[in-house]
């Protein structure tokens, strides 16, 4: 059988492709377990510099597979009802944290659609381009759900208030120019360029001081949930780390020495 996740290895980048294109990449529990285990890869590999995320065929990932028995609502009304909340924390919320956490830069190249988990799943990752055909929806709420995989904490971050409202309670379908508009994503560019701009941009992340860059996203994913002053202490407290390490040397010896840095911290 084909993989679930497909994985490529070039110049310090690791590419993951999601993998079940007849099924829009929606997920079911193979497709996390695979998943889970790449970033686990990736995440342990010190040859990887940046991870790409992408999906096969015409979509980036619909979200859940909701033929999947594990969620599908049984017909028969006196069955016990499927425990949604279980497969949350057994799957969407340990994605979440992996990619949240993942020692390096992690680049969604949003090639289709992006539905449901599959649409918070991409603005959970550090940056985010999507060829000018893909799009994002919110399908929660058409099915009597909320915004999950990060959803309800992302979406008020990135767009604000109204508009995260606006787009998880009408679940519109978003293209991808209006979600770089919104400053929901970073750059909309034509599909034919998409693979190569996130590849671009994968390999100028590679080449930074990678433990600075997973730092940087810490520090602003913890700022959300402090006043002023925890957050300069926070900042102080990463700079004392930084400051110490080879990769802040090299950058200043390099700008000194009016030469390429030559970064090798993870
Ligand atoms: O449930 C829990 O555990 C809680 C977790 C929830 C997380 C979630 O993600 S909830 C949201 C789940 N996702 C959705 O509600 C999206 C459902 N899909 C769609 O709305 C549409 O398919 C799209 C807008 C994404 C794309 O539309 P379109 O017209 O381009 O394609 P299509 O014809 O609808 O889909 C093509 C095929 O993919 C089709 O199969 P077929 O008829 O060719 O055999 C369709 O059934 C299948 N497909 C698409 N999305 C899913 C899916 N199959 C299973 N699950 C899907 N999510």
């Amino acid at each position: 059988a084909e993989p679930l996740i497909l994985t490529s290895h070039a110049g310090g980048i690791r590419t993951l492709t999601l993998n079940r294109p007849a099924q829009l990449n929606s997920f079911n529990g193979a497709m996390h377990t695979a998943l889970m285990a790449a970033l686990e890869a990736a995440a342990a590999d010190a040859e990887v510099r940046c991870v790409v995320l992408t999906g096969a065929g015409r979509a980036f990932c619909a979200g859940q597979d909701l033929a999947d028995p594990a969620v599908a609502p049984d017909p028969d009304p006196a069955a016990e009802p499927k425990d949604l909340g279980a497969v949350v924390e057994a799957h969407y919320k340990p994605l979440v944290l992996r990619v949240r956490s993942m020692p390096v830069p992690v680049v969604a190249a949003v090639n289709g659609v992006a539905a449901g988990a599959g649409a918070n799943l991409a603005l959970g990752c550090d940056i985010v381009v999507a060829g000018r055909s893909a799009s994002f929806i919110q399908a929660f709420a058409k099915i009597g759900l909320i915004p999950d995989t990060g959803g309800t904490w992302v979406l008020p971050r990135l767009a604000g208030r109204a508009r995260a409202l606006g787009l998880a309670m009408l679940g519109d379908k978003l293209p991808a120019a209006e979600a770089a508009q919104m400053g929901l994503i970073w750059q909309c560019v034509d599909d034919d360029q998409l693979a190569a701009t996130a590849h671009a941009l994968a390999g100028r992340l590679a080449a930074m001081p990678t433990r600075a860059l997973v730092a940087t996203r810490q520090a602003m994913d913890a700022a959300g949930g402090m006043d002023l002053a925890a957050a300069l202490s926070a900042e102080a407290q990463l700079m004392r780390t930084l400051g110490r390490s080879h990769d802040y040397l090299e950058g200043v010896d390099a700008f000194r020495e009016k030469r390429a840095p030559r970064f090798r911290d993870r």
